[in-house]
């Protein structure tokens, strides 16, 4: 029984330390620095360039919640993915765009391929979750 004044003590110091966080964080405007507007290490949109009968650039990376987009350059093609995720652009032409973002499930390496040149068009997506 003699444990518990100890950790109301301990409670309340934390409370303490919190109210002056909180005091900090609310100086005037004019004297914070602004945030920057992205993060740093947070990846913008990727783009993948089809054509040639490959993908440009084959391995790329990206992050949850980042939209890929392949751009179809010369003939019809359709972006598959075979391991770590699923997705089916269906075959589309030059001058058509296929997107796709990794969700949560997503993480790790994500291989997809052409299913149209199937042994000629692979790709390769690494996921950070
Ligand atoms: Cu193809």
């Amino acid at each position: 029984m003699w444990r518990r004044p100890v950790l109301l003590l301990t409670a309340g110091v934390v409370a303490a330390a919190s109210s002056l966080m909180g005091a900090c964080s609310s100086e005037p405007s004019g004297a914070t620095t602004a945030a920057p507007a992205t993060a740093p290490g947070v990846t913008d949109a990727v783009a993948v360039s089809v054509r040639n009968y490959a993908f440009d650039p084959p391995t790329i990376t990206a992050t949850t919640g980042t939209p890929v987009t392949w751009t179809v350059l010369e003939g019809t093609h359709e972006m598959v993915a075979t391991e770590g995720a699923s997705f089916d652009s269906g075959p589309i032409g030059a001058g058509s765009t296929f997107t796709w973002s990794p969700d949560v499930s997503v993480t790790g390496k994500v291989s997809y391929r052409c299913a149209i040149h199937p042994t000629q068009m692979t790709g390769t997506i690494d996921v950070n979750g």
